[in-house]
């Protein structure tokens, strides 16, 4: 048996071989499959005026934004600027002109290069497996003008948004839509349930064929085909491989490679990047050595964009060319002469930013598949490396004996090693957003994470981030205040989006206190709310039906717009408060009566209520919570058609994590996993 399928491997790997060859000029990987392979060096490498006091080679000090990116922003900038005016007009705002406001800034952008004419957006989706790629997909459709309704209900804003970030299945729908060209929301709405849609979901990734065993063995075999390319050509396999590949099916099923070679640093080349048509994607995950665990205040919290990979914090303090990863280095230069391109496939990017899901793939034997299909797949799961799981290895290590940095764990060690984006508890990736260098104004957060009981969001994760700025990561990074978990329930601030750290003035001691010599971005936060659909299913869900995930889309429409605009007809004209408030500060301006409304309406007040067994888990239909006196007893029996599902027991409140969940119960992620997959 075994015999037999080694023979057919190898010819099958041959007949692969003979058909890639015509296509090895692409721009995506090198060998045009999963594996690396060796490419000529950039020529910058060898130019002596390059390389500097803070540039080696391909490695760089974190002491501002890529020159790349800073290119690119400057003509995203003319795109956003033009769609800003845009929407401030359908904004309808009565304070003042905003029109002749943008012309205004520009001018005096102008005469005075330190002013930051700019008013820029950034977007940021947290983690929660599908629930949060699902919920955020309906979020951003309710952003994008190119949905039907965005123009007379919804909040088109995000055709205005400088850069958009993504953490967990976060980076899932993130990255689903960058790498199909920018596709929309609506686009895969209209093609839902046809056949190679995006995002097929009846069937969990483990037996995507469902009762077509034929589907899954061939998957499976191409999927490990892939991973023995990439070990033959000399690199480490571990379990984020197979699961980056296998959502790679799932987001990518127009690809005749499902995305086997497609590296995220290829989206440089992607005709919607070129053009700046899209935002600045940035994907977030955290550094960890096996054996320790990271909490909010000392992690070190990497993000990968279309350029570079790396981190702001001491502890690294350095960016890498994300396309000559896989390169062995030593300072930044190659070790041995060559360079290597290929190994920052897309999927395994946004599979080391979710790989607290990878013990998905180890219930292999509660999946009910036997015989050859099973031993194709165990086969290669037992060749993995049997560290801990739920670790991504990136080896060879592109920062090795760097100068930069802090941390010999992360700098002088032969792998780094990277985990789920959300482990740390910031569940939302706010961190690159805020670094002083990208010059963010406001940043719209949205939570689908499982905080409560019923799985709704309790601002945890804003805490976390909140928290993390008096900690030794910080590196004079600064976040506004917020409120602990149970004001944030107790006082709506989940009911309805809340705007933190609304006036720079009342700042000024915080930013005094962390060594901050900049007004962090105003966050407009907006939490997962039931108002259409009960969009709080379990994180380790793995299949939904096309219904149920066009019914959470619909929902989610509805959270980024306030109801379709129903629930406040002026939430737009808000929303543009929010966005020039610190540009007006930077000016000195004075707040009109519109925003002074909108602010007392919006910003939280400072107000902390003391409630931290507050939780309350039943709604209104304006998605504000019912008050229950009785609060510690399950109340979701109230209002039949608003009641969260109540279908899986309510766990103990369990934070941090993807799905706020702490790796120590990863035993009871399992045994819930077995229980879903039993049912699947
Ligand atoms: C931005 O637009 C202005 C005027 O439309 C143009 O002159 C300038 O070259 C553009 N800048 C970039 C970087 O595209
Ligand atoms: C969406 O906005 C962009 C930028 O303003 C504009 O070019 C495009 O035509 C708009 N699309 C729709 C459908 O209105
Ligand atoms: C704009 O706001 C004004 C004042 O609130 C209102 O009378 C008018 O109908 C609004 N226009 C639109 C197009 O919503
Ligand atoms: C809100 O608008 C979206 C997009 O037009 C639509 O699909 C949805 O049904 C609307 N929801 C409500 C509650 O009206
Ligand atoms: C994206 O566009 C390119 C060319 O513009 C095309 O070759 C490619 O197939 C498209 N990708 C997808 C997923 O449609
Ligand atoms: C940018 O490129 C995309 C993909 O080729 C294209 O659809 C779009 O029209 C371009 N936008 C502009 C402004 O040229
Ligand atoms: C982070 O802090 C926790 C708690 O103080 C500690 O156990 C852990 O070792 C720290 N991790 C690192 C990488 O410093
Ligand atoms: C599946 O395998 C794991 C370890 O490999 C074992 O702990 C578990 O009990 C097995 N489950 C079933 C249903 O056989
Ligand atoms: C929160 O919303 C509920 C339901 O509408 C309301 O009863 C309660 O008073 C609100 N709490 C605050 C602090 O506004
Ligand atoms: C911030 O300042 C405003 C007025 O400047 C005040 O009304 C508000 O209560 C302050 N908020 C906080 C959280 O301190
Ligand atoms: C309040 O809690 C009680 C006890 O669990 C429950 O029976 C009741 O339905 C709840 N009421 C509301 C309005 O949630
Ligand atoms: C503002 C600030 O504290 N910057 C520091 C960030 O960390 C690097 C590396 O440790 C320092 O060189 C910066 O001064």
């Amino acid at each position: 048996m075994h015999i037999e399928w080694a023979e057919t491997r190898k010819m099958v790997a041959l007949g692969h071989i003979l058909l890639s060859l015509p296509a090895l000029v692409s721009a995506w990987s090198p060998t045009d499959s999963y594996a690396p392979g060796i490419v000529d060096c950039p020529a910058y490498l060898n130019d002596s005026s390059y390389s500097t006091d803070n540039q080696l080679g391909f490695i760089r000090a974190a002491t501002n934004i890529s020159s790349k990116e800073v290119e690119w922003m400057s003509s995203r900038d003319n795109i956003t600027n033009e769609n800003l005016r845009w929407f401030l007009e359908l904004a309808n705002m009565t304070d003042f002109d905003t029109g002749s406001y943008l012309d205004q800034l520009s001018t005096l952008s102008k005469s005075n290069t330190s002013v930051n004419a700019n008013p820029r957006i950034a977007l940021a989706f947290s983690g929660g497996g599908y629930r949060a790629m699902i919920n955020a997909a309906g979020q951003i459709s309710g952003l994008d003008n190119r949905t039907d309704g965005a123009l007379d209900h919804g909040l088109p804003i995000l055709q205005s948004a400088s850069y958009v970030a993504g953490l967990s299945g976060g980076s899932w729908f993130l990255s689903t839509l960058a790498f199909n060209n920018w596709t929309s929301v609506q686009e895969i709405v209209d093609n839902a349930g046809k056949d190679d849609a995006i995002w097929d979901l009846d069937h969990s990734i483990i037996s995507p064929g469902g009762i077509n065993i034929f589907k899954t063995g061939y998957y499976w075999y191409d999927i490990n085909e892939d991973l023995d390319a990439k070990k033959e050509a000399g690199f480490n396999i571990s379990l984020t491989d197979p699961w980056g590949r296998g959502l790679s099916y799932q987001f990518f099923p127009g690809l005749k490679d499902k995305g086997a070679s497609m590296t995220f640093s290829s989206l440089r080349d992607f005709p919607v990047f070129k053009n700046h048509t899209m935002p600045f994607p940035l994907v977030v995950a955290d550094g960890r050595r096996p054996g320790t665990y990271v909490i909010g205040k000392n992690s070190t919290i990497f993000e990968f964009n279309p350029f570079e990979m790396g981190s702001w914090d001491p502890s690294l303090y350095s960016f890498t060319d994300l396309k000559y990863v896989g390169t062995n280095t030593k300072k930044g230069f190659p070790s041995n002469g060559s360079c290597i391109a290929g190994f920052d496939n897309a999927g395994f990017v946004f599979g080391t930013s979710s790989t607290l899901f990878n013990q998905i793939l180890l219930q292999l034997n509660t999946t009910g598949l036997s015989g050859t299909i099973y031993n194709l797949i165990e086969s290669f799961l037992e060749n993995l490396s049997d560290d801990e799981d739920d670790i991504a290895e990136w080896r060879p290590n592109p920062f090795y004996d760097s100068p930069w940095g802090d941390s010999d764990n992360l700098k002088n060690n032969k792998s780094l090693y990277l985990v789920d984006g959300g482990e740390d508890g910031q569940n939302i990736p706010l961190y690159p957003l805020i670094q002083p260098e990208r010059k963010v104004d406001v940043i719209f957060a949205y939570d689908n994470s499982m905080d409560t009981n019923y799985s709704w969001p309790d601002g945890y994760s804003l805490v976390q981030s909140y928290e993390r700025q008096f900690g030794s990561e910080s590196n004079g990074t600064a976040f506004p205040y917020v409120p602990d978990t149970g004001t944030f329930l107790k006082e709506n601030l989940t009911a309805k989006p809340t705007f933190f750290g609304c006036y720079s003035d009342n700042l000024t001691s915080l930013m005094d206190s962390v060594g901050a010599d900049y007004t962090p971005p105003l966050i407009v936060y907006t939490a997962n709310r039931p108002f259409t659909y009960n969009s709080n299913t379990s994180t380790y869900k793995m299949s939904y039906e096309t219904d149920q995930m066009l019914a959470m889309i619909e929902n989610g429409f509805a959270v980024s717009t306030r109801k379709n605009l129903t629930l406040d007809d002026e939430w737009r004209a808000c929303v543009g408060c929010a966005i020039l408030q610190r540009s007006r500060e930077r000016l000195g301006l004075s707040m009109g009566t519109q925003c002074k409304k909108c602010f007392d309406k919006y910003c939280w007040d400072g107000t902390v209520s003391n409630s931290s067994d507050y939780l309350p888990d039943s709604f209104t239909n304006d998605g504000e919570y019912v008050s229950n006196s009785t609060e510690d007893e399950s109340s979701s029996t109230a209002s039949s058609d608003q009641a969260p599902e109540s279908t899986s027991a309510p766990s103990s409140r369990s934070k941090g994590g993807a799905g706020n969940v702490m790796p120590q119960s990863v035993g009871t992620i399992l045994s819930i996993f077995i229980t879903l997959l039993c049912i699947i």
